[in-house]
């Protein structure tokens, strides 16, 4: 593809997005077999989209796939296969130099594989000796510590209900997951104020909200579905408001290839009546602005005996804490919200203006909120502007952190946590007869320091892209390398594969889109999505699967080589995964009749209990938390660290990519293609550096330690982003995080916030720049 940066004019959705939508279908392996899934996608009967976490509505038979859902399941489903022959005729160190697009283009493992450190060749294992393998180096760990164990989003809550009895059977809660480095600080931040760690709305309710603010998310990419409740919310004219530190399109307009009369006459849809532009960070004094402005007139309106704007009954009755919290916000001066959002008064007093004038308003987020220093203050000043004005457990109103990987929540909720409660590990003990392991186990970056000093020695991968997603990715390889033994489960080859332990193993599994047939006969698995709606997925593409097994006969297979079958019966597992769910029933009061109620189309809600109020904080009220802002929103002052410029830095996705896996070299709504090593960046910051559009550049990132952090051959564009604020695309730009900049209480590396250095690349000074 050539490499072209040009300025995309149309809405988001459209002909676009059929056309790429089309061509995804047209250029993967096998048209008729895609066409058939996309149209199984979300179904009541078919599969639930491997995509994102956004919900369904519940008209039946309707297509319910998007563009990046498509590209999604083509991804998946395709026939092409990688075995033992690819391996053969390429060593480790070669397959290193490759980049993950081509790795994962190689087509779906098939077999299970074991590094041969002596020829540097991956080779065939039997299921057997794999298991056996694992086996020997768990149990011979000194202590159960020893080994992380990692889990990426898309892990079926059946997999995820028996790996977690597993591991903690064998005696750890060591359970780094993505989350940890995605909505974690949502959890903990929603945990303190309301008790309870996900949202609070349903999908239905985007139909009755009189105002939907988005906080830092794309939805255009990531959750093209989204787009669509926005798009109906707008149309009947719901007020959206939008903050994001880039104008991103699908935020701006949509046509929607719903539409026919739009379809035709190429128009669109205006989404956001608001839009904002806040600097990197800038969210928590932005909503601060907007609690002062209601302040100001709730004061204004009570002189003139007029009702206030606050819910004063609801707060009495439900909340704690507001004193504090007033105190804090009149303290905070219109000069400090102004200095870190990059805000006006004039624009916060327009957001607040639709809050005030909104009966029922739903605040939603994603990465560009909770991949900071300061997340869960900020999520605790999203929660608190809610609180003040009753906006929660009423239709069209609440809270709804937007998740990222299809099965994120679910796998939460079936126990993959670093950091368990003891009421769930009591319980769970009870049914499988045995004693839980209580202390905290590893997060992500707990875990990769683990490995790192060598206190673990065993890594276990049930999915994703450790080495790849993770900051510091330096550090975080040598951590891995370091390792004993490192096993993947994956669907697709990628580069946390190559990173190998002394010993490594990559074992193949099916996915989301496969038939999974079992003892008993096919079998279904069970999903979460981002509104507590947990529903059945069958997989009905009948490949040739070779020798794959499912993640549940891998997890069951470890498991029974590691522990033996006579406490827990494994393979009972496998043949029948309705027996988990009845397990799951037994340890989660909430999954009562599992079994039964997976078979309700559209499946079922699991509730919330903030939205019932009923607050499992300690003191059983919903709590208005108060933070001072920040005095920076980086952990500290780069000016420390150099005379230079210093910029900060957020990494996020293009359109065509999911999470590590690059589809292509398009961004289509952002007008970049066939680049991935670019650094978005405004004109005037561009100017005051020297450089020019297309100019290469150095990226050195800065932390108060001596490591030096660089990548180099970036090509610089011109872009309408704020000052001081630059952007890259994750994953390439993950060796710039320092493995020791993260989230408050959350551990979460800062993705969005990296104070970095920007230099002309001296390699490509006096060489002529393509565009
Ligand atoms: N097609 C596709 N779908 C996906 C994924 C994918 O990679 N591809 N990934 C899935 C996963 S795991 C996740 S977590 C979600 C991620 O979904 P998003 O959160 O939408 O993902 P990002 O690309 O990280 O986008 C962050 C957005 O926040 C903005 N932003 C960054 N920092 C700030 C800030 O400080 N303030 C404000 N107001 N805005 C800010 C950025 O400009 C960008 O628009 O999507 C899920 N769905
Ligand atoms: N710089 C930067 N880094 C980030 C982020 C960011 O915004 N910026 N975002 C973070 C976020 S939000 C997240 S969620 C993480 C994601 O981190 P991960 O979840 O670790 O990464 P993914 O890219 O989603 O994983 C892709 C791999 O999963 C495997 N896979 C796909 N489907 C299946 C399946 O059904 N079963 C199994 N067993 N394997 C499967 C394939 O082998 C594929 O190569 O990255 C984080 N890293
Ligand atoms: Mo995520």
């Amino acid at each position: 593809m050539s490499k072209k940066i040009t300025q995309y004019h149309n809405a988001a959705g459209g002909w676009g997005a059929l056309a790429s939508t089309a061509k995804h279908l047209i250029k993967s392996e096998n048209i008729a077999k895609n066409i058939r899934n996309l149209l199984n996608t979300n179904q009541d009967e078919g599969f639930d989209c491997p995509g994102c976490a956004w919900g369904e509505d519940d008209e039946a038979g309707h297509f319910k796939f998007c563009e990046n859902g498509a590209k999604a399941v083509s991804w998946e489903a395709t026939s092409k296969r990688v075995g033992s022959d690819f391996f053969a005729s390429k060593t480790v160190s070669e397959l290193k130099k490759q980049d993950g697009h081509f790795l994962e283009s190689q087509g779906r493992l098939h077999q299970p594989l074991s590094y041969d450190a002596q020829t540097d060749h991956y080779l065939p294992i039997s299921w057997n000796k794999a298991f056996e393998l694992i086996a020997t180096e768990l149990n011979g760990l000194a202590s159960p510590d020893q080994a992380e164990f990692y889990t990426s989003g898309r892990t079926s809550n059946e997999a995820a209900f028996l790996y977690q009895l597993f591991v903690r059977m064998f005696g750890t809660n060591n359970f780094a997951d993505c989350s940890n480095m995605c909505h974690e600080a949502s959890g903990v931040a929603l945990k303190q104020a309301l008790g309870v760690g996900e949202g609070t709305v349903q999908l239905i309710d985007f139909e009755y909200a009189d105002a939907i603010f988005v906080f830092g998310q794309n939805p255009g990419s990531n959750h093209p579905r989204m787009l669509d409740s926005l798009y109906k919310a707008a149309r009947r004219g719901a007020n959206i408001v939008s903050f994001n530190t880039l104008k991103e399109r699908g935020l701006e307009r949509f046509a929607s290839p719903q539409n026919a009369v739009e379809m035709l006459k190429n128009s669109s849809t205006q989404i956001s009546s608001l839009y904002l532009t806040p600097q990197l960070g800038g969210d928590m004094a932005a909503i601060r602005g907007m609690v002062k402005v209601m302040l100001t007139v709730d004061k204004q309106r009570k002189a003139k005996n007029e009702p206030g704007v606050f819910d004063e009954a609801f707060i009495t009755q439900h909340c704690e804490g507001l004193e504090d919290y007033i105190q804090q916000v009149e303290n905070t001066s219109w000069e400090q919200i102004e200095s870190q959002s990059g805000l006006t008064q004039a624009q916060i007093e327009q957001a607040a203006q639709v809050h005030l004038s909104s009966e029922r308003v739903i605040f939603t987020w994603a990465m560009g909120i909770t991949q900071h220093k300061h997340s869960v203050a900020t999520i605790h000043e999203i929660v608190n502007m809610q609180l003040l004005r009753g906006q929660l457990g009423k239709h069209g109103s609440g809270l709804c952190p937007v998740r990222g990987h299809s099965n994120v929540q679910g796998d939460r909720t079936m126990g993959i946590n670093e950091k368990p409660s003891m009421p769930f590990l009591n319980k769970l003990g009870e049914v499988f007869a045995f004693s839980p392991p209580q202390q905290p186990g590893h997060n992500t970056v707990q875990a990769i320091r683990a490995m790192l000093d060598n206190r673990s020695k065993v890594f276990i991968g049930l999915g994703g892209n450790f080495a790849v997603a993770t900051p510091d990715t330096k550090v975080t390889e040598q951590a891995l390398s370091q390792c004993e033994l490192t096993v993947h489960v994956a669907t697709k080859l990628n580069r946390s594969h190559l990173i190998v332990g002394k010993k490594a193993l990559i074992l193949p599994c099916l996915g989301r889109t496969d038939i999974d047939v079992q003892a008993k006969g096919p079998q279904k698995v069970t999903v979460e999505d981002s509104f507590s709606m947990v529903h059945a997925s069958m997989g009905v593409v009948p490949s040739d699967i070779g020798d794959m097994r499912s993640e549940v006969a891998i997890v069951a297979g470890i498991a029974d080589a590691t522990l033996g079958s006579e406490v827990v019966c494994w393979q009972n597992f496998v043949d029948d995964y309705s027996v988990i769910r009845d397990k799951i029933a037994e340890v989660f009061p909430k999954f009562k009749d599992f079994n039964e109620k997976i078979n309700h189309p559209g499946g079922f809600y699991l509730g919330s209990a903030a939205a019932e109020y009923h607050w499992q904080t300690p003191t059983k009220k919903a709590q208005i938390m108060s933070h001072s802002l920040p005095t920076s929103i980086l952990a500290f002052d780069p000016n420390t660290l150099t005379d230079q410029t210093t910029f900060v830095l957020q990494t996020l996705r293009s359109h065509d990519q999911y999470n590590t896996t690059i589809y292509g070299m398009e961004d289509r709504y952002r007008g970049v293609h066939g680049h991935r090593k670019v650094l978005i960046m405004n004109s005037k910051d561009m100017q005051q550096q020297g450089l020019i559009h297309l100019d290469k550049v150095v990226l050195t990132s800065l932390w108060p330690n001596n490591s030096t952090r660089q990548l180099s051959g970036f090509t610089v564009i011109e872009y309408d982003i704020p000052r001081g604020n630059v952007a890259a695309y994750y994953p390439e730009a993950n060796a710039l995080v320092p493995l020791d900049s993260v989230g408050e209480q959350s551990d979460t590396p800062t993705y969005k916030s990296i104070a970095i250095m920007v230099d002309k690349d001296p390699a490509y000074i006096n060489v002529k720049m393509e565009d």
